[in-house]
């Protein structure tokens, strides 16, 4: 929404005075919201697609210098992002040092670098029935040596993450063994997790369907999690929001990961259905919101250091310019972080404990209702970031600018 600066001065000024009444500084909130930055998957920054087809936004970046521009643009408009999260082979440099090189004049950093075995690329042997599960030994070293592969290339960037999302499972009952798929899993990802860096993570991704849909491998949360178990510290779950059957209490998972210390980070996007990778934010709203309080408290009371949490988007759709899209997003994520920071926690613990059912959820629903954009806005504004970057973009024809100079057909992501 456009606003003029009397506008935004008035609002902020109201919230000002809501926020002292609940005994919360505006100066502690700003600095907590510009401090939260999220990473952007080098794959949004093209027009996604479905199976049925992919139309293309034009001036999408064709390279993977390209797409480091247009993180350096959308970190300078919303300065809620600093860091690239790299998918290989999609995203193999041509040039590692010159990459790291401009990343760093752009002030981008390298965020979890994703490796991909759900697909063939002319590697020696298939994917079709599995990777790191495959029951052909071969195919699991191939898919080791990989991941292997993923690590070095993200110490040479200085990433300090490897996210690995299997899509291994079967189509038909009787395929496979379950037990033997997950044995063989867990025996190739203490192959991967032996030559992972002291100081890095090993962040596991579930997902219950899609591309396969009678089993997956890892389908939830709790067989991450004993993976994870199996493997080390340094391997923890990963939390893609699409990735859970509808109505999921997503945000409890969140609690009880953290109150095990077991929570890698997060892939943010919203769904209706599925894995849909909509806008985060754009269906539940409320969802995530309370996803975040999740968050706040669990880092409070000690369960899971905040700063051992990564944050990362990963979505992608058709419809949407990905520039806009990813403001939207970055926008979102904020706006629903900002409501959690505010809510009354010493209030609330306080109504919990005394069986007050009604009291608890008003103040949840306080904190939800109090429309905090102003404080987002401020805090961008204080960075020296854009008052309205979705106006900045259209105003000055920055898509249209794109096209010029990348053409109107380019592809960003996938092979
Ligand atoms: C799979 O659906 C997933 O969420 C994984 O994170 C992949 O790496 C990503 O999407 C991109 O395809
Ligand atoms: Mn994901």
């Amino acid at each position: 929404m456009l606003i003029s600066k009397d506008i935004h001065q008035k609002s902020l000024s109201v919230l000002h005075e809501q926020l002292a009444a609940k005994g919360k500084s505006m100066d502690t909130l700003i600095s907590q919201i510009s401090k939260f930055q999220i990473a952007v998957p080098s794959w949004a920054l093209g027009a996604g697609g479905t199976r049925f087809g992919r139309f293309s936004i034009g001036g999408e970046p064709r390279n993977l210098e390209e797409k480091l521009d247009d993180i350096a643009l959308l970190s300078r408009i919303t300065r809620k992002t600093d860091a690239v999260s790299l998918h290989i082979p999609w995203d193999i440099p041509r040039d590692v040092d010159a990459l790291k090189q401009k990343a760093g004049d752009l002030g981008i950093g390298f965020d979890a670098m994703n490796s991909n075995t759900f697909q063939d690329y002319g590697q020696p042997r298939t994917y079709k029935l599995g990777s790191l599960s495959n029951s052909i030994k071969e195919t699991r070293e191939q898919a080791i040596q990989h991941n292997l592969q993923v690590i070095q290339l993200g110490e040479k960037l200085g990433s300090k993450g490897l996210t690995v999302w299997l899509a291994d499972g079967t189509n038909f009952p009787g395929q496979s063994s379950f037990r033997n798929s997950l044995k063989w899993t867990i025996e190739s990802l203490k192959e991967v997790y032996k030559n992972l860096p002291a100081d890095w993570k090993l962040l596991l991704e579930y997902k219950p369907y899609e591309p396969n849909f009678y089993h997956t491998v890892i389908p939830d949360w709790g067989t991450s999690a004993l993976i994870c178990n199996e493997l080390g510290e340094q391997a923890k779950v990963l939390v893609d929001l699409g990735h859970h059957l509808p109505n999921t209490n997503i945000e409890q998972i969140v609690a009880t990961l953290m109150f095990k210390n077991e929570l890698a980070g997060f892939h943010f996007n919203d769904s209706k259905y599925g894995d849909d990778d909509l806008t985060s934010g754009s269906i539940k709203p409320y969802q995530l919101f309370l996803i975040f309080c999740e968050l706040i408290s669990g880092a409070e009371e000690g369960s899971q250091n905040w700063d051992t949490i990564s944050w990362m988007i990963d979505a992608s759709h058709n419809t949407k310019d990905p520039l806009e899209d990813l403001v939207q997003a970055l926008e979102s994520i904020s706006i629903a972080y900002t409501k959690a920071l505010i809510v009354d926690r010493k209030k609330l613990t306080e109504h919990q404990l005394n069986g007050d059912t009604s009291s608890a959820q008003e103040i949840l629903h306080d904190a939800f209702m109090t429309d905090v954009r102003p404080l987002v806005r401020e805090a961008r504004i204080r960075q020296g970031g854009e008052e309205n970057p979705l106006d900045f973009l259209r105003k000055n024809n920055i898509r249209k600018g794109l096209i010029k100079e990348r053409g109107k057909g380019s592809k960003a992501s996938g092979l």
